[in-house]
């Protein structure tokens, strides 16, 4: 309806005329506001600490009251918030408002420190993911080593409670912040605690794994690099992952459809499929292969680490050589997820531990490593060199070196034609192989559906290592060989490889190998445990990657090629009445992008037309046997 001029002239009048002055009003909110601290049991101090190129970073000191004298300090550098980890003075106790594990570190008189890394949170500068150290991958004045060296010099001369001696530590990218750390030390930095730290993300940490992209690490990448704060969450628009990827199509599909496509960090990813020179520059492990260790350091690993489960102990391997006295580079391993050392340790699913894990840990190891090197106490107990608990057994064993302190020998374990395993080969002649039909449209699902996105408010992320594998045992396109009920113990310490004489209709396929413990079918001591399946441990390889890592090929139809497939570390006793089993199978969805089964340069971008059904076959007999080798401790006879 057309407006008549006189209503015109009103609404003119009404929209020009000055704002009538509100009425006055104060705002609610106090600006300078500080909480009343006399009855706290610490002091919270907050900095900017100037970096060498003039970055300042923001920095939490927690300072205990009443310490007894000069304190050493204990870092953990962040991307993930300086201020979340310390809590916002809710509670006049700083136990109550620090991580559980800080607890016992307070009480015995550290000071505590955390710090947001450059361009993270209340930090200035620039982030980059993982920052290299300065080199062909960084051409910055500064990287994360430079940084900790400048925030510890700032610490002894500002902080005047320290002892000037200081140790470093965190979980996971703060682990790997601390390797950053020691590669050229500040001489004020006396110990470092990686914990499972990222070390090699294509090798078989976070982003990679054996050359198998881990797609759901998207939803990490648009949480960090679409805020400083990691304040956004992608609208998946799904409650289940297996649905949202699947529909998407590929991996950079789904980045697409989210409008995320273009983030750097993603790109560098998924532009870098094959372990070329972007991630051979800044595997870790490798920076620490040329220098003898001059900083006490002790790696923290997780058996049941569903995030970085082969940083920690390949990096303490390559320290190791260099120990000469076999004092200076320590290893804990613990029944541990990603973490889990830090907080409770009684129990992972539907395991029982029998006693809180990770408390022993800390009382018993941690903080006398602690003590040890930055208070220098001569009364704390010493570290051992290696200290491992053995699941299965669910107790601590001690040893001089990793794995077992040498006792274990690799043993092979050949996959039989009527689906069991034995110790020699089937001999040419039976039933040469197993073979079952992959199809991308129906992979396997990786745990039962729903599958929630890591950082779902109702994710259980976190224990899905331990999930029951029975449940993908019956599907046809899963492979199961199993061994008699043990009639002693098979106890295995170390690394696991599966040699798969493999072929397959397409040009390039997956292999997924998993090597379980199956309780027996009514089990006394946990009712609910009867008949599970217990992955001990597994992993995913890409069969393009066979001959080489760096260049791959494609698969020729047909011809059977061998395919090793390294396993992480497992150190774990298969108990009399128990079964060994390993299942194999192609596709482990969502946590890795579908293989589309034909040849394409990168599977992150492969189309709707390149996914299709293959057959494949695993040979079974005479020379082409495939077998696992388990790293049996102490000759222990594998009797199926
Ligand atoms: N696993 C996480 C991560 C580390 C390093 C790079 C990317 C991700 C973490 O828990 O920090």
């Amino acid at each position: 309806m057309p407006i008549r001029p006189l209503a015109r002239l009103v609404l003119a009048t009404l929209l020009l005329a000055p704002l009538a002055p509100a009425p006055a009003q104060n705002d609610e909110v106090v600006r300078d506001f500080s909480p009343v601290t006399p009855a706290f049991d610490h002091e919270r101090r907050e900095v900017m600490i100037r970096m060498r190129d003039g970055v300042r970073l923001h920095t939490v000191i927690i300072v205990p009251r009443n310490l007894p004298g000069p304190a050493p300090i204990i870092l953990t550098r962040t991307p993930y918030g300086a201020d979340k980890a310390t809590g916002q003075a809710s509670s006049p106790s700083a136990a109550m408002t620090l991580p559980l594990a800080d607890e016992s570190l307070l009480e015995a008189g550290y000071i505590r420190v955390y710090q947001d890394i450059r361009g993270r949170y209340d930090s200035e500068g620039e982030w980059v993911m993982t920052l290299p150290p300065r080199g062909p991958l960084n051409r910055w004045r500064v990287d994360e080593g430079t940084d900790t060296h400048d925030t510890i010099e700032w610490l002894v001369d500002n902080v005047p409670e320290s002892s000037d001696r200081v140790g470093i530590t965190g979980v996971s990218y703060p682990g790997w912040l601390a390797i950053m750390g020691i590669l050229d030390p500040h001489p004020a930095l006396r110990a470092a605690v990686p914990m499972y730290p990222m070390v090699d993300g294509w090798i078989g940490d976070d982003f990679y794994h054996n050359g198998a992209l881990r797609q759901t690490m998207f939803e990490w990448v648009y949480n960090l690099g679409t805020s400083r704060d990691g304040s956004h969450s992608p609208p998946f628009g799904h409650r289940d992952m297996y649905q949202a990827f699947l529909e998407a199509g590929s991996a950079d599909a789904l980045a697409a459809r989210l409008g995320a496509e273009d983030l750097p960090t993603w790109r560098k990813i998924v532009d870098n499929p094959a372990y070329g020179q972007f991630w051979i520059g800044q595997a870790t492990q490798d920076m620490l292969d040329d220098r003898a260790p001059t900083v006490p350091t002790m790696f923290v690993h997780g058996l049941f680490d569903q995030e970085d489960n082969f940083g920690a102990i390949a990096a303490y391997e390559v320290m190791e050589t260099r120990d000469t006295n076999n004092d200076m580079v320590f290893l804990a391993v613990g029944p541990w997820n990603h973490g889990q050392s830090q907080g409770q340790g009684s129990s992972l699913g539907a395991l029982d531990w029998g006693a809180d894990t990770s408390l022993w840990f800390r009382e018993n190891v941690l903080l006398p490593f602690w003590d040890r090197h930055l208070k220098g106490d001569p009364a704390a107990t010493p570290t051992p060199p290696v200290v491992a608990f053995e699941t299965g057994a669910n107790a601590w064993r001690t040893y001089e070196s990793w794995p077992a302190g040498g006792a274990a020998r690799a043993t092979r374990l050949y996959l039989q034609p009527a689906g069991g395993v034995g110790r020699q080969p089937s001999a040419a002649g039976g039933a040469p192989y197993a073979e079952y039909v992959s199809d991308p449209a129906r992979p396997v699902p990786y745990r039962l559906r729903p599958v929630l996105a890591m950082y779902d408010q109702d994710s259980s992320w976190n224990r899905w290592l331990v999930d029951d594998q029975r449940q993908f045992a019956s599907r046809p396109d899963v492979l199961t060989f199993v061994s008699e009920p043990l009639t002693e113990p098979v106890t295995i310490s170390g690394p696991i490889f599966a040699n798969l004489h493999a072929s397959t209709t397409g040009t390039d396929a997956d292999w997924v190998v998993k090597l379980i413990d199956v309780y027996p079918p009514e089990f006394r001591a946990d009712r609910e445990l009867g008949g599970y399946q217990l992955m001990v441990s597994g992993d995913i390889m890409r069969g393009r990657y066979r001959n080489s890592l760096s260049e791959p090929a494609a698969i020729i139809p047909g011809e059977t090629a061998l395919y090793r497939v390294r396993l992480p570390h497992a150190n774990h006793s298969f108990r009399r009445g128990h079964r060994i089993m390993v299942q194999i199978q192609s596709s482990w969805f969502p946590l890795y992008d579908r293989n589309p089964q034909t040849w394409v340069d990168n599977i992150a971008q492969a189309q709707p037309a390149d996914f299709r059904i293959a057959t494949h076959r695993i040979w079974l007999t005479g020379d082409t046997a495939s077998f696992i080798e388990l790293p049996v401790v102490g000759g222990g006879a594998v009797s199926p």
